[in-house]
């Protein structure tokens, strides 16, 4: 058994829909966790007017009875807000009224590439799935999935490191209790300070007319040793994880531990020296490899970073062709967010979930969460894991 989701919606259509298959029975869920996952999504200074329309809520329509999962798939919906107002832009049926047509496509978007591969004249038959409002959707199949490893001990949190130009300040030491307020801070990073250069160098270029990306890292603790596999290319749970975080809208890379700074170091200062205690087990004194070694877990955090380029939906268009006339034009000028770094943190807390989830669906199995508790149990005493 693994866990396989899928998410269905467009941004401005009716709704967003997220099925989500392998969760054990028995589960119980947190409905204020799943509810709040999506409030944080939506926050983070540089949102734009849209986030005012919506306040996302998860409805579940399967899966799921008196709080705990029943093994069968979990269909949730996050209903559109804005939707009363494309209805008839938007409207899944054939509408009376004359729909005026995109052709503006946007340099970093979907937009062109998109109408290449469909045949589609309508960029917005492209940018409407193309947009980062699925990843609502996401977040709350993620909850579902950090439901299901709190359970096993595992938790999963994110912050901001760097806006535009603005960097925080590298911070090796981090524990689960350090992340407790990161959610108080508008741009989600944990640094005060650096939390106020953000938020000013956001407000400085927004009234420039530009959009901003920027850098979060994500990590997970209460991993066991062994998650993923070293014996197939497909089951590398580095490689699983990145391929899960590269594919939020906008990331355009994604490195496990120190990656680029071991790159130009010497093997003697790249790698974590394996150490036995009576009291600890197995331990590390580093951990450069970020929790994971020939593409499993090997006990420690987990530490991913990613680069997300800035919003592409620029409020001053840069130069691109109207598809239908074919002459020099300015790309398509749309209501839009300024930036959505702290956003994107936390859809890869999410992406990171569903994947480390699935992991350990696939190495404990077990149809109700005692089975997957005791096998866990087992697999702990028989590697003699003290954590
Ligand atoms: C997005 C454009 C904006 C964002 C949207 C993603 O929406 P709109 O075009 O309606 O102003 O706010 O993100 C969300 C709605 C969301 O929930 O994250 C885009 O083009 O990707």
């Amino acid at each position: 058994m693994s866990l396989r989701f899928t998410t269905a919606g467009e941004s401005h259509g009716p709704g967003l829909v997220a099925i989500v298959e392998g969760l054990p029975a028995g589960l119980e869920l947190d409905r204020e966790a799943l509810d709040r996952d999506l409030a944080r999504r939506q926050l983070g200074h540089g949102r734009g007017g849209r986030m005012k329309i919506e306040s996302d809520a998860v409805e579940i329509r399967s899966g799921v009875r008196h709080g705990r999962t029943l093994g069968s798939p979990v269909a949730v919906l996050v209903a559109n807000r804005d939707y009363p107002n494309w209805d008839e832009r938007m409207n899944p049926w054939p509408v009376e009224a004359e729909v005026e047509e995109s052709h503006l496509p946007r340099p970093g978007h979907a937009d062109l590439a998109g109408l290449q591969k469909f045949g589609f004249t309508d960029v917005r038959n492209v940018l409407e799935r193309a947009s980062a409002r699925e990843t609502a959707a996401r977040v709350a199949a993620g909850s579902l999935a950090k439901g299901f490893l709190s359970a096993v001990g595992v938790s999963v949190h994110s912050h901001v490191i760097q806006i535009a130009a603005v960097s925080a300040p590298e911070r090796d030491d981090l524990s689960p209790d350090d992340f407790a307020g990161v959610d108080d801070s508008p741009v989600r990073c944990l640094d005060v300070r650096t939390s106020g250069a953000m938020v000013a160098e956001i407000d400085r270029l927004r009234k420039e007319n530009e959009s901003l990306g920027g850098k979060f890292e994500v990590r997970a603790f209460g991993l066991v040793p062994g998650i993923g596999s070293h014996v197939s290319w497909g089951e590398k749970l580095d490689g699983r994880l990145a391929q899960a975080i590269c594919s939020i809208q906008s990331v355009k890379g994604v490195s496990l531990g120190e990656a680029w700074e071991v790159a130009g170091k010497p093997g003697s200062e790249a790698h974590d020296e394996i150490f036995w205690s009576e009291e600890r087990g197995w331990y590390r004194e580093t951990n450069r490899a970020g929790g994971l070694e020939g593409g499993m877990t090997n006990g420690e955090p987990l530490v991913i970073q990613a680069a997300i380029k800035p919003i592409s939906t620029m409020t001053q268009p840069l130069r691109s062709v109207d598809t239908e006339t074919m002459e020099p034009a300015q790309a398509m000028r749309e209501r839009t967010d300024s930036t959505v770094v702290p956003a994107a943190a936390v859809v890869a807390e999410a992406m990171a979930a569903l994947v480390l989830a699935g992991a350990y669906r696939e190495k404990f199995g077990g149809d109700h969460i005692d089975d997957v508790l005791a096998a866990l149990s087992a697999y702990k005493e028989r590697i003699g894991w003290r954590r």
